[in-house]
């Protein structure tokens, strides 16, 4: 059953017990990774929003501290919401948030605290001064007081501080611009950054990045050649970002795709939303965090305790065609791995599949895996009737149904009878002018004979030139969890499956190809993978 502990993820972040959702102000501060989250002290569905509070050495092992910001003012009295930590220039820090001061409608301030002792590395106490707060209020007829909120980490151009505010105005979907000189008093730019007719603006983010195909990140108040806005959109539950310009002078953004794009890039193709950046200064990398709910039904998070997982960290940075991010696991989970299990120059014939066997334990692993189909000949005509919907493609084409090019990949947290199976995989189509397009896709229809779980299967295209047949996977599997990159982190697929015999010791990991292409492995290597220090759990 879903409330198996043996289900409960092993090495993805979460407390002992209770609800979570959205990771909050992570900073890099005196030796320490901070992480803040929403936190439910009370349950594990949503509600009595606190922020707890972890910090770590390395992203991967954290140590679970007090609550760090909690109802205590009158405008946060009734919920501390998502925000976000600025480092000053002095190093200390200060953190943005979302107050709910009102106990009838979800009415959204923005608030500031300070540490109480800046010496303390681990920033345990927080104040937040009466004379400052709330630091921005919904005003009257230009802003929806019920959709207001999520402060961005600021950065400081010209002689301000600025920083983003989500927030809607009709159905146009807009990040508002607050001005500060001092970090103390701000006021509200005329013109929003940006905005566009999706519904509400959930948790913006917005940073500068380095050239493409540079691999280290960027604080962000330096300036950037390129930008990147996201915005968590309220009406689908997805992060969608895009790439472009930032004009300082009249603080607006500018995509470099026509604002008609707005729905097409995301961060992840499956469960991943409300996430943030931050700077790391001491790997100068910029880190994405993202939050992943459940997906089984609220009566059986109750029944287990517990709700909500966040991602493995990713380092993003921007790709050498400069259109879209590449995503990759922090380097620091490598620590977990275990004895590499290798698998070389395997072909797997149309049809076929074979295990992945050695692997102590399947249902927490990490595998890579290099792909090499014979030849795109056979690739599937790619149909407009589409309508270019990765989603809705994997929907009709899932892991069983034959193609052409694949569908191959990963069957993982499969049961050895393989009635239990979930499917990770790539098919190959190709356009009206014979040009290869590949579609990554998640199946989780399989993953389980328990009732009354959401098995959505999700998918993304990536934009790879596979013309020499080679196409890379990674998946990170832990227990009800798989967290897969694409050829290399162009396309992300996270995914919450909940297999009741596919558990344990009765998890097991193979390769299929359902194509009529041969399929050859050219490189495998699976790890098992040590639990962390995860929060004292
Ligand atoms: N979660 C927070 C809000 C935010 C939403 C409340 C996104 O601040 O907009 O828990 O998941």
């Amino acid at each position: 059953s879903i409330v198996s502990p043996l289900l409960r993820t092993g090495y993805h972040f979460q407390p002992p017990m209770n609800w979570i959702n959205d990771p909050n102000a992570p900073m890099y501060y005196k030796g320490w990774y901070h992480l803040f989250y929403q936190y439910n002290p009370k349950g594990a569905v949503w509600g009595n929003i606190v922020w707890a509070h972890s910090v770590s050495r390395d992203l991967i092992n954290w140590i679970a501290l007090e609550p760090a910001i909690y109802p205590s003012i009158p405008s946060d009295q009734y919920g501390c919401w998502s925000g976000s930590a600025t480092l000053l220039p002095d190093g200390t820090p200060a953190i943005t948030y979302t107050g709910i001061s009102r106990p009838d409608i979800n009415y959204q301030v923005q608030n500031i605290a300070f540490p109480k002792n800046a010496s303390d590395p681990l920033l345990r106490e927080w104040v937040k001064p009466p004379e400052l707060n709330p630091i921005a209020v919904p005003e009257a007829g230009v802003i929806n007081a019920t959709q207001f909120r999520d402060p961005t980490t600021a950065w400081f151009a010209g002689r301000h501080w600025r920083m983003l505010i989500g927030g809607v105005r009709g159905t146009r979907g807009l990040a508002f611009v607050y001005r500060s000189r001092d970090f103390k008093r701000w006021t509200r730019a005329k013109h929003p950054l940006h905005s566009a007719m999706t519904g509400m603006w959930e948790c913006p983010d917005f940073f500068p990045v380095a050239g493409a195909g540079v691999g280290n990140g960027l604080d962000t108040s330096e300036r950037g050649e390129k930008y990147v806005l996201k915005s968590s959109l309220d009406l689908t539950r997805y992060d969608y970002y895009t790439v472009g310009r930032y004009d300082e002078r009249k603080d607006r953004y500018v995509p470099d795709n026509p604002a008609g794009d707005y729905r097409r890039i995301r961060y992840d193709y499956g469960n991943f939303y409300a996430s943030k950046t931050f700077y790391d200064p001491a790997k100068r990398r910029r880190v994405l965090l993202g939050w992943a709910n459940e997906s089984d039904s609220v009566p059986d998070d109750k029944a287990k305790g517990w709700a909500g997982i966040h991602a493995i960290p990713r380092k993003i940075w921007l790709d050498p065609s400069g259109k879209q991010l590449l995503q990759w696991p922090v380097e620091e989970v490598e620590t977990l791995r275990g004895k590499p299990i290798t698998v070389a120059g395997k072909v797997v014939k149309p049809g076929e599949h074979f295990e992945v066997t050695g692997l102590a334990t399947a249902y927490q692993a990490d595998v890579e895996v290099s792909f090499e189909v014979s030849s795109l000949d056979k690739a599937e005509p790619f149909d407009p009737a589409y309508d270019n919907d990765a989603q809705k493609l994997c929907g009709i084409k899932g892991a069983d149904v034959k193609g052409g090019v694949g569908p191959f990949g990963l069957w993982v947290l499969a049961s050895g009878d393989l009635q239990e199976k979930t499917a990770v995989f790539f098919r190959v189509f190709k356009d009206g002018y014979g040009k290869p397009k590949v579609l990554m896709c998640t199946d989780p229809t399989k993953s389980s004979l328990s009732p009354d779980l959401y098995k959505p299967t999700f998918a993304g295209f990536v934009d790879t030139d596979i013309s020499s047949g080679k196409i890379s996977l990674r998946s990170l599997i832990d227990r009800s969890v798989v967290e897969s990159f694409g050829a290399g982190g162009k396309t992300c697929i996270l995914s919450r499956v909940y297999p009741s015999i596919a558990v344990g010791k009765d998890a097991h990991l193979y390769v299929f190809n359902n194509g009529e292409a041969d399929v050859k492995v050219s490189h495998l290597t699976a790890w098992d993978m040590k639990k962390p220090l995860m929060n004292g759990a």
